[in-house]
């Protein structure tokens, strides 16, 4: 197998995506993802609406960026609203092999889980870096927190997840499309996942965490060695 530190991940991520993107049939409403590997699914589906190949497809973005590059390639977008979505295909930052996830390091958490919670099914893309044996193995927790009062959210997320920071950039914290900061916190590595989502969920001024359990259908990860489907 191919030195994965040496791979360029790029046309992995644009595989996966169009293996995803094959799955959309005329007439859907899509889930449109957030991050660079949603981009490329986005860019094949207005490609795909362009030629006529794809009609009727209704988009629903997940970021305000998302909205912005599928407007671009020609896509209608409609706001959220009550009805279910046929598909929505969105990274990850991992995956699990029971394809728990964890995602928001894009930012866009609350607007994918509002969005892709009431999808009859969520495509994951990624490359194979993305794959991880336990959820917090590799990568932070982004919890999206109310801006009022965050420092407080924040010494009651630190009782439950010692280790972790506030999401800043620059001079200021990160805001997301909602208006809100981002926690990102350390998770212990092997713990009751779903019982601390619950906890998380329950903690005073948290919005939204980016942790994905038993949401998506199938995952296309692409590697230097093909595409692998899990399921
Ligand atoms: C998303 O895209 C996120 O939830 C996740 O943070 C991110 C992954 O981005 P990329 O594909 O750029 O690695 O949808």
């Amino acid at each position: 197998m191919a030195d994965p530190h040496k791979v360029d991940l790029e046309p992995l991520k644009k595989e996966a995506a169009l293996r995803a993107v094959a799955l959309i049939e005329s007439g859907m409403r899509v889930g449109l993802g957030t991050g660079s590997t949603a981009k490329y699914a986005i860019e094949e589906i207005g490609r795909k609406v362009q030629s006529g190949e794809l009609t009727g497809i209704v988009g629903v973005a997940t970021s305000e960026a998302s909205d912005t590059l599928a407007r671009a390639v020609g896509l209608t977008v409609e706001p959220l609203d009550p009805r279910p979505l046929d598909i929505a295909i969105d990274g990850a930052d991992e995956i699990a092999p029971n394809l728990d996830l964890i995602k928001g390091l894009g930012g866009a958490l609350l607007r994918e889980k509002l969005t892709e919670v009431q999808s009859r099914r969520l495509i994951i893309i990624a490359d194979h870096s993305k794959i991880v044996g336990q959820i917090g193995e590799k990568s932070a927790l982004p919890i999206e927190i109310a801006r009022f009062g965050f420092l407080s959210t924040i010494e009651r997320l630190r009782q439950i997840v010692p280790g972790g920071r506030l999401r800043q950039p620059g001079a200021q914290p990160y805001v997301t499309d909602n208006g809100n900061y981002i926690y990102d916190a350390h998770l212990p590595v092997g713990g009751d996942i779903a019982a601390l989502e619950r906890t998380l969920k329950g903690t005073l001024g948290v919005v939204e965490t980016g942790l994905f359990l038993g949401m998506a259908e199938r995952a296309f990860v692409a590697s230097p060695d093909g595409v692998q489907e899990l399921s």
